[in-house]
């Protein structure tokens, strides 16, 4: 029998497992089957799966906290992520299980000429609301992979997600706060709090022209519901073509500065190479570095897994999903021989050029054998992705051509 724990949410899967609220999984929990599990390609790969609340079954990196990533099966199923299959980040431990909507208030301060307090309702009565779809993808997506490896969380590709948000233009907020001549930065801070005096609060800053370029986005909604509480309930910040690490959840503090930010998650966390591949000799330390920003273009096979079997005399339908930094995808293209020989996949549908798209390609291997299976995105700005990895000491941003190997029979 478990111990009871601490926080709400934890209680929640206490009373699960304890029959209160029985899933398939937490019944074979009870009965003392084993969870499921999966292993991740990677030295030290296996992981849980288990069903957090408005979740279902997700493989836990952390559980205190919070750190969930979406199985890779379900980037086949179709280029939206489903709210319940969303991966989940948190720094803290002591992250929101319920927040009271009436009671919850967004405050607008620091270099601007009104300060606001404005509850949900006065967000949704500013300005008729915007959709975008966009991807959210953590810097650390796919650090598992690193070699030399790398500390920090050893994710697979699952840190990421496509939703369509939906939401207030944050240019909206600051232009009703009026920002002040001389404003640098705008910092934004959410509900959860460090469990450890010395863990510093998670807060992120960006530029003020970039918080006002229209496209920043106050979100309360995601694929049409409200956001789920582990991805930000009530209000999250959306940052088309930023690394997750901007897209601050709970938000509920907006500060406007006339300074550079100088908390710990910019100053210290979440910094790349200041170079312009932003990488370095693997293994090696780099000698300046800046904040990460936008991402990296990227595309997965998603249809066939590493290790499949396909029909040798036959066409197979191979399909995986694209996205880049926002500039839009010009081709993705597809190899079936390591590399040597690249052809056009077909483009699918275009739901904005933050999103994921995908792509497919009719593949006949036309012998029997072993062949290796790789996809390649270039966008508009001649944007693609390296055939070696790049490396980083913090394990962000690859980016890599991630070759798929099949037997053809
Ligand atoms: N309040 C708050 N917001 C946060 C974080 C956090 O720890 N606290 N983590 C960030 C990071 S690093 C990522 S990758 C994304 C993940 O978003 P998700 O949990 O909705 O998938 O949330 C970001 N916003
Ligand atoms: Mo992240």
């Amino acid at each position: 029998m478990p111990r009871p724990p601490a926080s709400a949410l934890d209680r929640r899967r206490f009373l699960q497992t304890s029959g209160l609220l029985v899933t398939g999984l937490a019944l074979g929990r009870s009965l003392g089957r084993a969870a499921e599990r999966v292993t991740l390609p990677f030295a030290n790969g296996g992981r849980e799966l288990v069903a957090y609340p408005q979740k279902r079954p997700l493989i836990v990196l952390t559980s205190r906290p919070p750190q969930l990533e979406t199985p890779f099966s379900v980037f086949n199923e179709g280029t939206i992520t489903p709210n319940d299959a969303f991966f989940v980040r948190y720094h803290h431990s002591n992250h929101p299980t319920s927040v009271d909507r009436a009671a919850f208030r967004l405050r607008v301060r620091g270099k601007v000429n009104t300060e606001l307090t404005l509850s949900l309702d006065d967000l949704k009565r500013l300005a008729p609301p915007v959709d975008v779809v966009a991807v959210n993808q953590c810097s650390g997506n796919s650090r598992g992979f690193f070699n030399p490896r790398v500390n920090g969380g050893q994710l697979g590709h699952g840190a990421m997600g496509n939703a369509r948000w939906t939401g207030v233009p944050l240019r909206t907020v600051l232009e009703k706060a009026g920002v002040a001549a001389g404003a640098r930065q705008v910092a934004f801070n959410g509900l959860d709090t460090p469990l450890l005096e010395a863990t510093p609060d998670f807060v992120k800053a960006l530029d003020v022209d970039h918080a006002l370029d229209g496209e920043v986005m106050l979100a309360w909604a995601m694929n049409g519901a409200d956001l789920p509480m582990l991805n930000g309930y009530p209000l999250r910040l959306v940052v088309p073509d930023y690394f997750g690490t901007y897209w601050v959840k709970h938000v509920n503090d907006i500060e406007v500065l006339d300074t550079v930010f100088t908390g710990f998650w910019m100053a210290t966390g979440y910094r790349l190479p200041d170079n312009p591949s932003h990488s370095v000799e693997p293994g090696t330390a780099a000698k300046k570095t800046l904040p990460i920003a936008r991402f990296t273009i990227r595309s997965f096979i998603t249809s066939v897994a590493d290790g499949a079997t396909l029909p040798a005399d036959r066409d197979t339908v191979v399909r995986g999903i694209a996205f880049d930094s926002g500039h839009g995808l010009r081709e993705v293209a597809f190899s079936s021989d390591e590399g040597r020989s690249w052809r056009a996949a077909t483009l699918g549908p275009d739901l904005g050029r933050y999103g994921f798209r995908e792509w497919s390609v009719a593949f006949r291997p036309g012998r029997r054998g072993p062949h290796t299976l790789m996809a390649r995105a270039f966008n508009r700005i001649g944007e693609t992705q390296p055939l070696e990895p790049l490396w980083n000491p913090a394990g962000y941003a690859r980016n890599v051509v991630e070759p798929v190997r099949v037997e053809a029979v």
